[in-house]
């Protein structure tokens, strides 16, 4: 068995580039059966918290950080004063987005809703969003339409619906142009939760979508494990197709048991297959922006829980990298890779009976090399 000595080979380190949402190690395990568990955390003790476990950053919506209805002066007091804890402490906010979806006026929607009066609102509020990213420096807004949807279809005509988003992304990136903000705009695709069903459900919808914008250069995709699954979907299919077009702007790593609510679990502590491939494909594309976790720690946990599962979300993709390593460095999946390959090469063009024949006898060889890949994981290797 090949077991590391190594202890600092799990030890997260700025150079990751492991980010947070204030929301995730924030949440306070509030669910639609029970009230809050745990305390608030305030921005400053995250940060602190976070860096000291070796994170890179964090991410936050406008309003984890400051409240819908301060006003100008406290909000200029509040970046302030964050962002010296940031310098502190040398933590980057690469990331920002907006909260669309908590206040009742969003009830039915924000860019989508059909109320012109609420979309603007929506618009400006995703204008003053990324005023605040700019003076954190963020370089990414991720927007997830969180109440971009329906319960019944006799509400809006969808083809409407999207003509609103569009509009409303239009806005933005138009916004990013007039005040030459260095700021790319990632979306973030969810089929449910918290409406019935949520307009461009998926990653693949999204970047169709993007196609059809004013400034399809400044916008990309923000895959997120647990939406893929929720949908049904597999998110190494859903990362690759967004790097494959070069739309890969940030992603939200969590895990998710199919077909099931929202679970939003640790990185990498369920599908452990999954997870192993999700890295592999990262790792060895040209990604190189910040590994973002959005997840939460289960409700039975308290603060110090929380700090596990931070801790645990940065530790596993560490693990999963080593794997990775070890897959590209195991003699015997590398002579199975190299010995299918070989056959591919080497097999007859499909041009007389015989030979079509052959390519129909052929196997391929992947149990074993599955078998391989699950020893490995399992630490057999
Ligand atoms: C969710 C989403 C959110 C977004 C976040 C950033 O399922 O609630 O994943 O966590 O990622 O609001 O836009
Ligand atoms: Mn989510
Ligand atoms: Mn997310």
């Amino acid at each position: 068995m090949v077991m590391t000595k190594d202890a600092t080979l799990l030890t997260p380190k700025p150079e990751d580039r492991f980010t947070f949402g204030l929301w995730t190690v924030g949440n306070r395990g509030r669910d639609p059966f029970g009230d809050a568990v745990r305390p608030t955390l305030s921005p400053a003790n995250i940060v602190r918290k976070l860096s000291q476990l070796g994170a890179y950053g964090v991410t936050l919506h406008d309003n984890d950080l400051v409240p819908m209805d301060a006003t100008l002066a406290q909000r200029d007091r509040i970046v302030a004063e964050f962002r010296t804890v940031l310098a502190d402490y040398q933590m980057a906010v690469p990331m920002v987005t907006v909260n669309l979806f908590y206040d009742p006026v969003f009830k039915d929607g924000a860019f989508t809703s059909a109320s012109s009066a609420v979309r603007q609102f929506a618009i400006n509020k995703a204008k003053a969003a990324m005023d605040l990213g700019h003076a954190l420096g963020a370089n990414i807004f991720v927007l997830w339409g969180g109440r971009e949807g329906v319960e019944t279809e006799a509400a809006k005509d969808p083809r409407q619906a999207l003509a609103w988003y569009r509009e409303g992304i239009n806005a933005l990136t138009e916004y990013v142009v007039q005040q030459k903000y260095a700021m790319r705009i990632a979306l973030e695709a969810k089929p449910n939760e918290p409406r019935g069903d949520l307009y461009l459900s998926t990653t693949g919808a999204m970047l169709a979508f993007i196609a059809t914008l004013d400034h399809p250069e400044l916008v990309g995709v923000n895959p997120e494990v647990a939406h893929a699954k929720m949908a049904g979907l597999n998110p190494v299919h859903e990362v690759a197709q967004a790097l494959d077009q070069g739309k890969l702007f940030h992603i939200d790593l969590n895990d998710q048991r199919l077909a099931r609510y929202d679970q939003d679990l640790r990185f990498g502590s369920d599908d452990i297959k999954g997870t192993f491939y999700l890295v592999k494909l990262l790792e060895e594309s040209d990604y190189n922006g910040p590994r973002h976790f959005d997840a939460h720690a289960y409700r039975t946990e308290d603060v110090e829980g929380v700090w596990q599962f931070a801790r645990g979300s940065m530790r596993s993709y560490l693990a999963y990298r080593e794997a990775v390593k070890r897959f590209q460095q195991d003699n015997e999946i590398q002579a199975a890779l190299h010995a299918i390959e070989q056959m591919n090469a080497q097999g007859p063009t499909l041009d007389s009976p015989e030979h079509i024949e052959w390519w129909r006898q052929r196997g391929y060889a992947y149990e074993a090399l599955d078998q391989l890949v699950t020893e490995l994981l399992l630490g057999m290797r």
